[in-house]
């Protein structure tokens, strides 16, 4: 999969050098492409934004140097899905990430900066991403969200998929259950019975359960109407 990313902070995206989604990048399962916008920019000061009409605080991104960022990346790599990085966009969620991890021969995200887009820029996207309801000083890092959930996804790219079933709004679409790991006590809190019971049926069924008491404890609005008790 390609990903490619139009931003006025490149460097941001060295973040994405360690890690699962750096040795991704190295066994060439996931490529990381990063787009200058400011290369785009209008006149000597290389301009790519501007006072909203209509008055108002902050800076607006013009519509020219975005077409001509977009324009440019999908020429080179016809296909790609754009998605525009906003807070009005629609939320991400695994089931949008395993879509999108799906999606060849992969996705153009725009990241933005200022107080958002001119509106017409939205004519030019596919889709529009928001990672959660609060404003951030750029998309950067939300577009950064959107490579990680998306690349472990990535045939290849986790030691064990089989992990994807189990984990929090996998198979189940709950929270994951209560991991343990050594020591078998700690500061007086011991790891229940039944992990150390070696009997995989019933842990199985302990995992299910703790998985259902903390998701209609924690997130009951993951559980699906008809199975709400
Ligand atoms: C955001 C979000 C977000 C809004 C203005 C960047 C900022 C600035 N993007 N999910 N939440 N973006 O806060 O995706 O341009």
């Amino acid at each position: 999969m390609q990903v490619h990313v139009i931003t006025l902070f490149p460097e941001m995206f060295t973040a994405l050098d360690a890690g699962l989604i750096g040795r991704a990048r190295q066994q060439g399962l996931l490529s990381i492409h990063t787009h200058d916008l400011r290369e785009h920019g209008l006149g000597s000061y290389r301009q790519v934004d501007d006072t909203p009409y209509g008055g108002g605080s902050g800076m607006v991104m013009r519509p020219e140097p975005l077409a001509a960022a977009i324009d440019a990346v999908t020429a080179a790599m016809p296909g790609l899905l754009t998605i525009l990085m906003t807070p009005q966009g629609e939320l991400l969620d695994q089931l949008t990430a395993r879509e999108l991890a799906g999606h060849q021969p992969g996705l153009l995200l725009i990241a933005g900066r200022y107080e958002g887009f001119d509106e017409r820029v939205r004519t030019m996207v596919d889709r529009e991403l928001s990672i959660g309801d609060y404003v951030l000083s750029g998309g950067e890092l939300p577009a950064m969200v959107v490579i990680e959930a998306v690349a472990r996804l990535l045939p290849g790219v986790l030691g064990n998929p089989e992990s994807l079933r189990e984990e929090s709004f996998g198979d189940s679409a709950g929270l994951e259950y209560p991991q343990y790991t050594r020591p078998e006590e700690f500061r007086g809190m011991r790891v229940p019975e039944v992990l150390l019971s070696g009997n995989h049926a019933k842990i199985r069924e302990w995992r299910a359960d703790e998985s259902r008491k903390r998701t209609a404890r924690r997130r009951p609005d993951l559980i699906p109407e008809r199975r709400k008790p």
